[in-house]
């Protein structure tokens, strides 16, 4: 099989979802990472004329996608053909969707507004309160569904669960140093616990070490 591109940035979340979800499924990729201020620009535009990251190119099915979702949805219908990560069965496969939607709608852009509005020199508190909010509303939406159980779906970690890691792992840039990870494991321990988890399966403790090696060659954000 010849590698996939995977088209990334050190601090973007986004790409990195992908990355664990190639990782953990054993796909060979190599990463290009394209800088911020080329994204919205040919040639990247030519390749997501949205102009954002991630974007991958599939040489072994001649394909060329973006929108993290369905490069996700693309990787588990193609290559996840053991369904290590992900459901054939009636309803896991459709929750699993509703999960990954959820992700990509609800924890991606609210987490995102909140690590921009922090970024930003001149103060803007309506705003960080408003996504700081949502950020505690969208973990508490997790810590309900993740009470009595392990997993997001059915038995097993799967892309639905993983999606999740690289927003909810960024909370200290994301909150700019404001994040008290103590007080939030004791509100929130059910996510606490399942992030703890999938920290520990070996391609995602890999690909964060990526992404921190990543970000360190980068220097500060
Ligand atoms: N809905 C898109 C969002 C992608 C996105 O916002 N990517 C960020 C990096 S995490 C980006 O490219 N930002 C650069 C920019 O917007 O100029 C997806 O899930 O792929």
């Amino acid at each position: 099989m010849q590698p996939i591109t995977l088209y990334s940035h050190p601090l973007g979340p986004n790409p990195w979802k992908v990355a664990i979800i190639l990782s953990s499924l054993g796909i060979p990729y190599e990463t290009v990472f394209v800088d911020f201020k080329d994204v919205k620009n040919p040639p990247f535009i030519d390749l997501n004329p949205n102009g954002r990251l991630p974007a991958i190119i599939d040489p072994n099915k001649d394909i060329q996608l973006w929108e993290s979702g369905a490069i996700i949805i693309y990787l588990i219908e193609t290559y996840d053909v053991a369904r290590d990560l992900s459901y054939d069965s009636f309803p896991e496969r459709f929750l699993t969707h509703q999960w990954l939607h959820f992700q990509t709608s609800g924890q991606g852009p609210y987490y995102g507004q909140l690590g921009w509005f922090t970024r930003q020199t001149t103060n803007q508190p309506v705003a960080i309160e408003r996504y700081t909010n949502e950020v505690r509303r969208v973990t508490g939406v997790l810590d309900r569904a993740l009470s009595g159980r392990q997993w997001l779906v059915g038995d097993k970690c799967t892309f639905a669960d993983l999606a999740f890691v690289p927003w909810q792992d960024m909370l200290c840039l994301i909150m700019g140093g404001k994040h008290d990870e103590e007080a939030f494991a004791s509100e929130f321990p059910n996510v606490h616990g399942w992030m703890e988890r999938m920290k520990q399966r070996p391609e995602v403790k890999r690909v964060l070490q990526e992404k921190e090696n990543a970000m360190s060659m980068m220097g500060n954000p």
